[in-house]
């Protein structure tokens, strides 16, 4: 059985679904969900589905990323994971870090990569005037949403979309894919899954 943890920032519907999704014949568990912001609603929902939580305020920090991610690191080494999933994390990575999880650490982006790394994705999308988006599911490399892509969903952008009602539509899609390919990557597969 592979150990998941899952990191999050802010409400967790990924984290929840994933969680949901590991039972029965599924290859993994999950063992931790933890978070750079204490009050991440998220935490309280990981609690109400049985997984323990950390989490690790960064604003102290400052801009030590290296200090905060040692304190970050404490809980996720204690919990043993086979495979790290960032699921709306907001904290960029140092390579050190990505360097320990090196292949087994997964992102979903809400954007189809190599369209629109980074942040404000949607905005990005409708300023564009695409007619399609959608999320990725890649593996987390050094470089920002740069790594080999493990799964994509599309959707339509609709006349009239605000980036609030394509990010809820982008979202729902997030919801089956991370799932379906987190269960094909903890059987080993990472063959690029490709949805809707
Ligand atoms: N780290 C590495 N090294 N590589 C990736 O591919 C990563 C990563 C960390 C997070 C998620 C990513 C996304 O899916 C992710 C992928 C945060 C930012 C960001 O700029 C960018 C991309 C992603 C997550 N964060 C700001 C920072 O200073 C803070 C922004 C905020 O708090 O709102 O870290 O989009
Ligand atoms: C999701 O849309 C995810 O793709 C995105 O944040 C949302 C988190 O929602 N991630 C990023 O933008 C990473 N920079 P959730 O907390 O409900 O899963």
């Amino acid at each position: 059985m592979k150990r998941v943890a899952i990191l999050i920032s802010g409400g967790g519907s990924n984290m929840v679904a994933l969680v949901r999704s590991m039972t029965g014949d599924h290859p993994a568990r999950p063992v931790l969900v933890a978070s750079n912001d204490p009050a991440a609603s998220g935490l309280t929902r990981a609690r109400d589905l049985g997984v323990a939580t950390a989490a690790v305020d960064h604003r102290p920090y400052g801009a030590d990323r290296e200090g905060f991610e040692a304190a970050l690191l404490d809980p996720i080494l204690a919990a043993r994971p086979d495979i790290l999933c960032l699921a709306g994390f907001m904290r960029v990575l140092t390579p050190d870090f990505v360097k320990r999880f090196e292949g087994r650490m997964l992102n979903i982006h809400p954007s189809l990569l190599p369209k629109y790394p980074g942040l404000h994705t949607h905005r990005r999308a409708i300023e564009a005037g695409d007619t399609e988006a959608g999320c990725t599911v890649h593996e987390v490399t050094a470089e920002l949403d740069a790594g080999p892509i493990l799964g994509q969903a599309r959707v339509p952008v609709e006349p009239g979309d605000s980036e609030d009602t394509l990010a809820a539509r982008v979202l729902v899609a997030e919801h089956r894919l991370y799932p379906a390919v987190l269960r094909r990557f903890a059987e080993g597969d990472r063959r690029p899954l490709l949805l809707g």
